[in-house]
């Protein structure tokens, strides 16, 4: 599903792009595997495989039904599945991750990566978020949070020995000390956290000690890693996870931003997996340079099929991409009603909504354009770029007529519409970053949306100000998801194409 091309010795970065923060990596011989934090959407906890590191596929969500992840119907966005851990120990996958919206800590297994995935083990002697899992020679299992605590855990029943203990404290001064992840590397254990927050202090630091549960010395290059108060395109960068390469050389999975504009930077796409080299000099590991322009490792790359960029709902199940607020109703979003197109069914109101019907994808490019065969003969609903509730452009069609509508924070307003002939209509969205900062306040980019006639042409009702629709104004952990909907009765959707329009 990467988006990754090749020019020459390197290799675009981030490797995942789009909304998909607090990697977790493990390896298992010839594989690689990535699960990502999902928060409000189901299904939830996004995993990726891959050979090279570089090209990944998503192979399923490994919370994909509702007994593993029943979310609140008012659950706030940002809420839900925060940062999961993988790891392989013992011939299975073990997953950890926090439901902050419902039963704390939660641990999942399988021994397919692609599912299925266990129903939860509940974790209630682990408090806070962050949970990682190492396990050492004598099999003790250590549940590791953020803060940073530390507890022996039973991963098979959840059982807790012990309260949680303090283990390190992170930099003094620092905020946040989170995203602990323990490795026995060599003579020692290691201890690596992001602190400083999710946002633009963001950074990854280190401690070692000689056994699982310390004592821990941190490192005296600490952080090890961060792009705070730096003109680098990436920024936020934090939250890693280490992993060797196929040759044995040290790589780390993390997050971060891409903001564009003027001041002080708008990122749009949510927090995106990133790989970057790490070298060991005094048992210590060194970062090398995160750049989006990654010099090709030296193993062969292993280049898939790219995504097709028409999706065209003739099969009876959506691939894992599509996701939806809260749950998805088979009843309420189906390609069985009416052969070859999906049917979404109003279940809510508008996308102002918590628990509306909406199926979409993560906007993973910077400039790119959306266009889907929508039929809204039976309903009202239609193509949108949604960042939460609070903050969404509707391209909505009901009977003889489409409409815009920007959804800004308490604004909500109908900014252009049209009558549209009777049948199917295309409707469009165009996303354009921005490529000239005129002014310290230029937004991100620009988002067109309007109808395409019969022969192909463009008729835009509207441009808007992409900014309205970043983190930085509506807050949160999440990136934009462009996707269908229906506000009242059905809506029917023939095809989605998705099409990549980065330079
Ligand atoms: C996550 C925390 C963080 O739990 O943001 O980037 C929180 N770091 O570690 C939500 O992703």
């Amino acid at each position: 599903m990467s988006s990754v091309s090749e020019t020459g010795n390197s290799v675009n970065n981030p490797v995942i792009p789009g909304f998909h923060p607090d990697p977790s990596v493990c390896r298992v011989g010839a594989d690689y595997y990535v699960a990502c934090s999902s928060f409000e959407y189901f299904p939830g906890v996004p995993v990726f495989h891959s050979r090279d590191l570089v090209h990944w596929t998503q192979i399923g969500n490994a919370l994909d039904r509702p007994s593993q992840l029943d979310l609140p119907r008012d659950s706030p966005s940002s809420g839900g599945i925060y940062a999961p851990t993988l790891r392989h120990h013992d011939g299975r996958f073990w997953l950890i991750v926090t439901n902050v919206s419902g039963d704390g800590n939660l641990l999942f297994s399988a021994t397919d990566p692609a599912g299925p995935w266990s129903d939860p083990v509940r974790l209630p002697g682990v408090p806070g978020i962050d949970p990682d899992l190492a396990w050492d020679d004598e099999g003790n299992c250590w549940c590791t949070v953020a803060g940073v605590g530390q507890v022996r855990i039973d991963p098979h029943t959840g059982e807790t020995f012990g309260p949680p203990r303090r283990i390190w404290s992170g930099t003094p001064g620092a905020k946040a000390p989170e995203a602990p992840h323990l490795y026995r590397i060599g003579e020692y254990w290691y201890l690596l956290i992001a602190e400083g927050g999710t946002e633009r202090c963001h950074g990854v630091s280190i401690a070692r000690g000689p056994s699982p549960t310390g004592p821990f010395e941190p490192c005296p290059d600490n952080p090890i890693l961060s792009h705070r108060g730096t003109e680098h395109p990436i920024q936020n960068t934090g939250h890693g996870d280490l992993v060797q390469g196929p040759d044995g050389s040290w790589w780390m999975v993390l997050l971060g931003v891409r903001p564009r504009g003027g001041t002080p930077g708008w990122h749009v796409l949510g927090r995106e997996t990133f790989l970057a080299p790490v070298d060991w000099v005094d048992g210590w590991p060194v970062v090398g340079e995160l750049a989006t322009d990654l010099p090709a490792p030296p193993w062969p790359l292993q280049p898939h099929a790219p995504v097709p960029r028409r999706e065209d709902f003739d099969l009876g199940e959506l691939a894992p991409r599509w996701i939806s607020p809260r749950r998805r109703l088979p009843e309420d979003c189906t390609t069985k009603e009416r052969p070859g197109w999906l049917t979404l069914r109003a279940r809510g109101g508008s996308l102002d909504d918590a628990d509306v019907t909406f199926v979409g994808r993560r906007q993973q490019h910077l400039s790119c354009r959306v266009r889907a065969l929508a039929d809204a003969a039976e309903g009202r609903g239609g193509l949108a770029v949604r960042l939460d509730e609070q903050h969404h452009y509707d391209l909505e069609m009901s009977s003889g007529e489409v409409r815009v509508r920007a959804r800004i924070g308490p604004l909500s307003t109908v900014v252009a519409s049209r009558p549209t002939p009777p049948g199917p209509v295309v409707l469009r969205i165009e996303v354009a970053a921005v490529r000239a900062v005129r002014d310290a306040r230029t937004g991100p980019d620009t988002i067109s949306l309007g109808i395409e006639e019969p022969d192909g042409t463009f008729v835009e009702l509207a441009s808007l100000d992409g900014r309205y629709l970043s983190t930085e104004v509506a807050g949160g952990f999440t990136g934009r998801v462009v996707g269908m909907y229906a506000a009242s009765g059905s809506v029917h959707f023939d095809w989605l194409d998705y099409e990549p329009r980065d330079d």
